[in-house]
């Protein structure tokens, strides 16, 4: 791999060593002779962060003297799971470190596995906004991502007796990538009132007072970029009571406890994310920690805008602000109070300012998860701001109307206030009327919102507010760091890693796909990942899985529209078909594992079901000596990033079958593909983006179309429907008893009998099972199988996040990248 520079780097494994040592015994007051692999894990860690903490300064520095329009990333989640091999990765030298630590006696795969996860997401999202920070740094853009500090990420989840527990995830006890900035705080208001009064020359004034108090704590993480001496920030706010340790008068007039409870409230606002990943629930303490992020962060980048001087109207032309997703609306109406009650700006010339800084990133169309907050609650929390929204909302429809006086229905029906009891604040509303672009995550959803749910604001605004940009990943983790070897075989061949900057350039691979040598390692490569993961198996799960079989893997949150229900109804089928057979016809079929992973949020109980039916399944099916090899089923606890980047490897088909028109991308789709797996998958989110880039020969798509679910589901509802036969044998083996108390299940199998089927299940049970034919037929013929793989890898180069970024730089943000210099 390439080195990065000379100034910061350790010259040879000795020095690295010397380092270590100097951590462990001083900064950790270790001495070297219980020195375990926590230990030197810590001691490696501390090693690099000060490589990062130089290069950090420099970038920060460089970028605050050149003044650049910023980006700002707000996300309420970044998954971004380990830092080190990320950082030894990015700073070019963990070859030095892997023989450091092997003098060392360490293993450097264990000391990588002693981090744990920065878990603070629940899926796609919060990896998207992790793989962003990655390439936003690698590309050179000036930017920094804005979140919560959560003292517990996302829960840890344990299977017992098939089913889900939560553990809580309390990941601070050590942490070296954080730097807390306790003189970088802002003060933070909920509750109280707003007076209002004219003053001298007339002007109506609004004061916001006598609220409560929370101090904001910024805690900072520096992102590497690869090949490069940017150095982000990603800054982190955490909460703490405004008086400090306690209240001293509470204190003094005995109110001891009532005092530390005041500092507790407090504390909570960051305490924890929350674990839903599709259903706005409108919980007071949600809302609490949106707007505290959200007024923390503006008044940090406020007050960085006005150390320039610079007008304000300047203000668009040096900051760019990317909401992702409807989390951060707040703060529009915050920006909008800033520049109006603090900054003296009249009303229009602030909401100018307001809407060219905001853009407005949308992922998901499922009505359950679109945001809404009940007007009394935001009345009670944030006063000031419920009246700004009513006066945007005014604004706003007095425009509609004026534009469009036919149409009085449209009114209602594009208000920001839903007339309902009691009122609701439709937040994508207030979302889309406070920014100038508002963008899908992939082609179809990008058409999707347009025709749906945001069909009235195309006619108003008319359709160039509205724009796709394809999600991507990095390639720095999710190929390199993931798969070093398939890398290192890639870099063989295209003349170094400059691939890994420029993924467009893995079209060269297509010229060796004949190439014998090659083919060969590279189904190495894929069966090594695939022993690697069968280790795993054996270890975690006490299942014996053969690596030769077909590792068929779905792994992602569980939810009833990614349909892991349709996947398990369909290894209940095969599992039946096995049965019927003679065991000398058994030993014919293609042999396959069927891999799932993925946390249900704690309430969700029919994800907790599938979760419960799968392990049930698993049981039966991996102890009835008739199977054998032919048919594995396995359930992983705990999915997580660092798991990701073991399991993803190792796959030959990974299902995205969700229910067309639901996914709004997937990410992980990409993730596989790159990694020389193939995709079973409907015609959903990238699932066809991927299709155009690597030929409808290497995916296997099946099911309905988006355009056809409407009527399906009509005809469910009017009862016109069969339940597939097939289908209808699984139930009858499930109600009978096979998989345990069919009582257990009975409610997941009603959704699809009596229910409605809403997700379509039946409907695309028979497509399903044939393309899963196909695939045991097109696995046989492992030449092809290889061809198809191969070619794939070549052609997935539109799926880097840099392209993404690139296109939201361009279309969205309007910004540079800054070159930070370093001493040579
Ligand atoms: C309010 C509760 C809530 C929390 C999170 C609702 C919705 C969310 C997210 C939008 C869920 C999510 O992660 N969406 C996923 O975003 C990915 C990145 O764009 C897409 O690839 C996935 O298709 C989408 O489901």
């Amino acid at each position: 791999a390439w080195r990065k520079y000379s100034a910061q780097e350790f010259k040879t494994k000795d020095e690295f060593d010397a380092e270590v040592v100097k951590h462990i015994e001083t900064t950790l007051a270790r001495s070297l002779f219980n020195c375990d692999e926590a230990a030197a894990y810590a001691g490696t860690a501390l090693a690099f962060r000060d490589r990062l903490i130089i290069e950090w300064n420099r970038t920060q520095q460089q970028q605050t003297n050149a003044d650049p329009k910023r980006v700002y990333y707000l996300s309420l989640e970044f998954l971004m799971g380990r830092a080190l091999d990320n950082a030894m990765l990015n700073t070019g030298m963990k070859d030095i470190a892997s023989e450091g630590l092997k003098d060392l006696g360490f293993r450097m795969e264990d000391v990588i596995s002693q981090e744990r996860d920065a878990a603070l997401g629940n899926g796609g999202l919060g990896r998207l906004a992790a793989c962003f920070l990655d390439s936003l740094a690698t590309l050179n853009y000036p930017a920094w991502g804005y979140a919560l500090r959560y003292r517990y990420g996302i829960f840890k989840q344990e299977i017992i007796d098939g089913y889900q527990v939560e553990i809580p995830d309390y990941w601070l006890d050590f942490n070296p990538w954080e730097f807390p900035r306790h003189d970088v705080t802002v003060d933070v208001q909920f509750y109280g009132n707003v007076r209002k009064y004219t003053d001298d020359s007339g002007k109506q004034i609004s004061v916001w007072e006598n609220g409560e108090i929370v101090t904001a704590v910024a805690y900072d993480a520096p992102i590497p970029g690869y090949g490069t001496k940017t150095t982000n920030n990603l800054r982190l706010w955490s909460s703490k009571a405004s008086h400090g340790e306690f209240d001293f008068t509470k204190f003094n007039s005995g109110e001891y406890e009532a005092s530390v409870a005041d500092q507790q409230r407090a504390e909570t606002i960051s305490a924890v994310l929350y674990p839903n990943d599709s259903l706005e629930r409108g919980k007071e303490l949600r809302l609490k920690q949106q707007y505290f992020w959200c007024a923390a962060s503006l008044f940090d980048i406020v007050r960085r805008f006005k150390k320039s001087k610079k007008a304000w109207k300047e203000f668009p032309n040096q900051v760019a602000i990317q909401l992702n997703d409807t989390h951060p609306t707040l703060a529009i109406p915050e920006l909008q109070r800033i520049l109006i009650d603090q900054e003296g700006l009249e009303w229009d010339e602030a909401w100018s300012i307001v809407q060219k800084t905001f853009g407005y990133t949308n992922h998901t169309v499922l009505p359950e998860a679109l945001e809404k907050w009940s007007v009394p609650l935001i009345q009670h929390l944030l006063p000031r701001h419920l009246q700004i929204i009513y006066d945007i909302n005014l604004n706003f429809l007095q425009y509609v109307e004026r534009n469009f006086p036919k149409e009085r229905d449209m009114l209602s029906r594009v208000s920001i206030i839903e007339e309902s009891q009691p009122k609701m604040v439709r937040m994508a509303y207030l979302a889309v009327i406070g920014s100038h672009k508002v963008n899908g995550v992939a082609e179809l959803h990008s058409d999707l919102i347009k025709t749906t749910i945001f069909k009235d604001f195309v006619k108003i605004y008319g359709p160039d507010k509205f724009t796709n940009v394809t999600n991507g990943i990095t390639p720095r983790r999710w190929l390199h760091q993931a798969n070093p070897r398939l890398s290192e075989l890639i870099a063989s061949k295209l003349g170094g890693y400059d691939f890994l900057r420029d993924l467009t350039q893995l079209h060269k691979l297509e010229s060796y796909v004949d190439d014998k040598e090659f083919r060969k390692e590279f189904q190495e490569i894929k069966y090594a990942n695939k022993v690697r993961l069968a280790k795993y198996i054996k270890e975690a799960n006490g299942i014996s899985v053969n690596p030769s079989s077909l590792f068929d893997i779905q792994v992602k949150r569980m939810h009833e529209y990614k349909r892991q229900q349709l996947n398990i109804f369909g290894v209940i089928h095969r599992y039946l078909e096995l049965k019927d057979m003679s065991p000398e016809d058994r030993k014919k079929v293609q042999p396959r594992v069927s891999i799932f992973g993925g946390k249900a949020a704690p309430g969700y109980w029919m994800a907790k079901t599938v979760i419960h039916l799968i392990n049930q399944v698993s049981k039966v099916v991996n102890s009835d000596k008739d199977i054998g090899d032919a048919l594995k089923v396995v359930f992983l606890e705990d999915y997580n990033v660092s798991k990701a980047e073991m399991i993803t490897p190792a796959s030959d088909i990974s299902e995205h079958i969700s229910t067309a028109g639901t996914e709004a991308s997937g990410t992980s789709n990409m993730k596989f593909v790159l990694n020389g797996g193939l995709i079973i998958g409907t015609c959903d989110g990238a699932n066809i983006e991927i299709t155009r880039e690597v030929g409808e020969d290497n995916i296997f798509l099946f099911g309905n179309l988006s355009e056809d679910v409407e009527d399906l589901r009509h005809h469910h509802f009017y009862g016109d429907f069969q339940l597939d036969p097939s289908l209808d044998r699984v139930f009858k083996t499930i109600r009978e008893g096979a998989f345990g108390d069919a009582g257990q299940f009975s409610a997941l199998v009603n959704s699809i009998v009596d229910h409605g089927d809403y997700y379509l299940v039946s409907d695309d049970f028979k497509s399903y099972l044939d393309t899963q034919k196909l695939i045991d037929e097109a696995y046989k013929n492992q030449e092809e199988w290889l061809t198809k793989t191969i070619t794939s890898v070549a052609r997935m180069g539109f799926f880097s996040s840099d392209r993404c970024i690139d296109e939201y730089a361009e279309m969205i943000w309007n910004v540079e990248p800054v070159k930070v210099q370093g001493q040579e």
